[in-house]
């Protein structure tokens, strides 16, 4: 068996994934027809030429932009059961996904659509694909403190659809300091927490997002091996780090797959797993990330098979959820 197909056969956790950020330029059209709603792009080969970013925030801008046609349950709906598809086809049994409220209700959508219309899509994912999930509540770091708490105040009818909450956007400037209270907050009401952290910003962020905000997860954490410290913490603890190698490539944070850190992550004991971030955007689903990681490092089966073991380890279900799913 080559090692795309070992790949293709093993059952996975997808722990990293914006929904918002699985809009395929195809969607995005019908999306603009349905709701009337411009979008400055003719083509679809004109949305993906327009995909060619140098670093975060330049996706940031495209990735806001996009959300534009999202405007309907059904919308959001079609969203999330469009991803599932996608999923369900890499072998992703569970998937554990983020989405970002305050950039649908800044714009007048109510979050009660937002999260009407994807837990329906998950609602037909676990019953037509047998794919289960779970929500992740991102807070919008580029916003202030108050605008988390209102957003944790807006989803408190909806928590039992909710199993945490995240922090992503821009991520220089913005330290998890600046939301300890609200995670604190999130913590008391039995949520869970992550937190974007290591992406562009530097290891002292990683520090705050597990001392401030008592992370239960680290979303990418790449910037985490300039510190020798903060490795052994990670490591001795048992963190999950989802980390996202198509991403890393198409913002910047590496400049050649090749040199990717997932194997001296693996080699000093970290608890890795391989996401896809914002498929749409960054050219692949989660066995294409497998698979170009795997190509460009030289990958062991056993290396990868750590690494979908690693995603359920680190998927926010029980003991018994986790068999079931494999
Ligand atoms: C994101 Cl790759 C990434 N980083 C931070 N925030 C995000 N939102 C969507 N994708
Ligand atoms: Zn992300």
């Amino acid at each position: 068996m080559t090692m795309d197909a070992y790949i293709a056969d093993l059952p996975k956790a997808e722990l990293h994934l914006h929904i918002e950020g699985s809009l395929e330029p195809e969607l995005m059209f019908e999306l603009a027809r349905r709701n009337r709603v411009a979008i400055p792009f003719d083509t679809v080969e004109a949305v993906r030429a327009a995909y060619d970013f140098s670093n975060l925030q330049d996706f940031l801008d495209i990735y806001y932009a996009g959300a534009e046609v999202l405007r309907t349950e059904q919308d959001f709906q079609d969203l999330a059961l469009a991803y599932f598809r996608r999923a369900a086809a890499d072998r992703v049994r569970h998937a554990e996904i983020f989405f970002d409220p305050q950039t649908h209700t800044d714009r007048g959508i109510p979050f009660q659509v937002v999260i009407e219309g994807l837990t329906s899509g998950m609602a037909a994912a676990r019953t037509e694909l047998d794919v289960s999930s779970q929500l992740i509540l991102c807070f919008l770091r580029h916003l202030d403190e108050d605008a988390a708490q209102a957003t944790l105040s807006a989803a408190e009818p909806w928590l039992d659809r909710i199993a945490g909450v995240g922090l992503d956007s821009s991520e220089v400037g913005h330290p998890p300091s600046k939301f300890q209270r609200v995670f604190d907050r999130a913590g008391a009401m039995g949520l869970k927490r992550v937190a974007h952290a290591g992406e562009e910003g530097p290891p002292a962020y990683v520090w705050e997002a597990l001392d401030l905000l008592k992370i239960d997860r680290m979303d990418h954490g790449n910037r985490s091996m300039e510190d020798e410290a903060l490795i052994q913490r990670l490591a001795a603890s048992g963190m999950t780090l989802t980390v996202c190698p198509l991403s890393n490539l198409k913002l910047c944070v590496v400049d050649d797959l090749a040199k990717h850190p997932v194997p001296e992550m693996l080699r000093r004991g970290l608890h890795v797993t391989l996401n896809s971030d914002d498929p749409a955007y960054f050219g692949g689903y989660v066995n294409d990330n497998y698979r170009a990681l795997a190509a460009a490092v030289g990958l062991t089966r056993e290396q990868v098979t750590q690494l979908a073991r690693n995603s359920f380890e680190g998927a926010f279900l029980s003991p018994g959820e986790k068999i079931a799913r494999l």
